[in-house]
């Protein structure tokens, strides 16, 4: 590893590697690994091929997951053939595992939640991945891992994985390698996945479509207003828990749980048929995480019941390429020459007022040719 602490590479990451590997990591939490005999991959060892990696991971290897992760995640051109394979070899072990978005404003307790809930999900028998959109984790490039408050439980546990997101690269590429990284995961043998979010904006819509359950994080406002929730968001949710229900806060959770549970009823559900339930909870004590899980379970009993689990599947594969087709287009328009040479007589011209911003506009657009 590099010796610059904001700038650590990870173990799997080959020597040398440049900024196309979006992987860092922070200095750590002592004693916080949960690698296990079976996890070791020898450091001198030449960099695994995709089938290496595909073996490992299908038999829960979770240094050679690390690895299959980081490649899909790699920014790099020369690295997007061999992930494609992976992500092809993957999919079909893929699936099997209930996804589930986690959202809620900074500071409402969504990392504490995670590791608490995640614990607990572990000793109900469950693999648990937690994969973490969050921008503010990205600041600190990907700190979940090494702040000493957040996840520290969960992540000692072996049957659980936690990764944060890749700290560059746009929300569409970040919603790609969230997704790829969810297969990978999934195949790996982890059967609960929370994708974790932070409130702002378009971050939840991408979660929305690629998870099967939404869950709402919300703090008790000061009174029994809906003080800073948008309504947008709880038009997604499925399931709603407000959290820190603990000590003095107690009570005013559960007037928040009441307030909210009467706005619901007036919003059209996300899912068809399923009014999302109103909880509360506590990370430090534990109550209401139990209640959480058995409101997921019947979550997912109406929705294979109406069929709408198979149907949401289909749509999140639909919306995988669409997003990527989106992706690739404008990737290809920002690298074109063509683009760029056209956009440089036209900004000229537009600015001296010799052509109209529609004029600059087609001149542009005309000089692009997908490669
Ligand atoms: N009393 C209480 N405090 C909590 C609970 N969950 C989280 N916190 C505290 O709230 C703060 C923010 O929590 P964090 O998990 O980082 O929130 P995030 O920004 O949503 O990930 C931390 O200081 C936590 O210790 C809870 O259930 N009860
Ligand atoms: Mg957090």
């Amino acid at each position: 590893m590099s010796d610059d602490p904001k700038n650590l590479r990870p173990e799997w990451a080959p020597a040398g590697a440049g900024s196309e590997f979006a992987s860092f990591v922070s200095a750590g939490v002592a004693g916080a690994s949960n690698t296990v005999a079976s996890d070791f991959v020898a450091p001198s060892a030449r960099a695994p091929g995709v089938e290496q990696l595909v073996e490992g991971l299908l038999s829960g290897n979770r240094a050679l997951l690390a690895r299959a992760i980081t490649l899909v995640e790699s920014n790099a051109p020369r690295h997007r053939a061999e992930a494609d394979q992976l992500v092809r070899m993957v999919v079909p072990h893929a699936g099997k595992s209930i996804r589930i978005g986690i959202s809620g404003p900074p500071g409402v307790g969504k990392s504490t939640f995670i590791d608490a809930w995640g614990c607990r999900l572990v000793e109900l028998g469950h693999k648990v991945a937690v994969l973490a959109i969050d921008p503010s984790s990205s600041l600190n490039r990907g700190s979940i891992l090494g702040d000493k408050t957040r996840m520290e439980a969960l992540v000692r546990l072996p049957q659980a994985f936690i990764r944060p997101s890749p700290s560059s690269g746009a929300l569409g590429g970040v919603a790609r390698k969230t997704r790829e990284t969810m297969f990978l995961v999934e195949a790996a043998g982890f059967d609960v996945v929370l994708v974790e979010t932070v409130g702002v904006g378009q971050s939840e819509t991408s979660v929305r479509s690629m998870t099967d359950l939404f869950l709402l994080l919300q703090l008790a406002g000061s009174g029994d207003d809906l003080q800073g929730i948008k309504k947008g968001i709880m038009e997604i949710a499925d399931l709603i828990a407000i959290t820190k229900a603990d000590g003095d806060n107690r009570q005013r959770a559960g007037l928040a749980r009441a307030t909210l549970h009467s706005a619901v009823l007036g919003l059209q559900p996300f899912t068809q048929g399923w009014k999302p339930p109103v909880v509360t909870c506590s990370s430090v004590t534990g109550d209401g995480l139990d209640s959480i899980w058995h409101e997921i379970e019947a979550f997912k009993a109406h929705c294979h019941a109406t069929g709408i689990f198979q149907a949401r599947r289909h749509h999140q594969i639909q919306e995988w390429v669409w997003s990527m087709a989106q992706e690739s287009l404008i990737d290809a328009f920002c690298r074109s020459p063509e683009v760029a040479e056209a956009w440089t007589g036209a900004k000229l011209a537009v600015q001296d007022g010799r052509i109209t911003a529609p004029d600059a506009l087609a001149a542009v657009l005309g000089a692009f040719r997908f490669p």
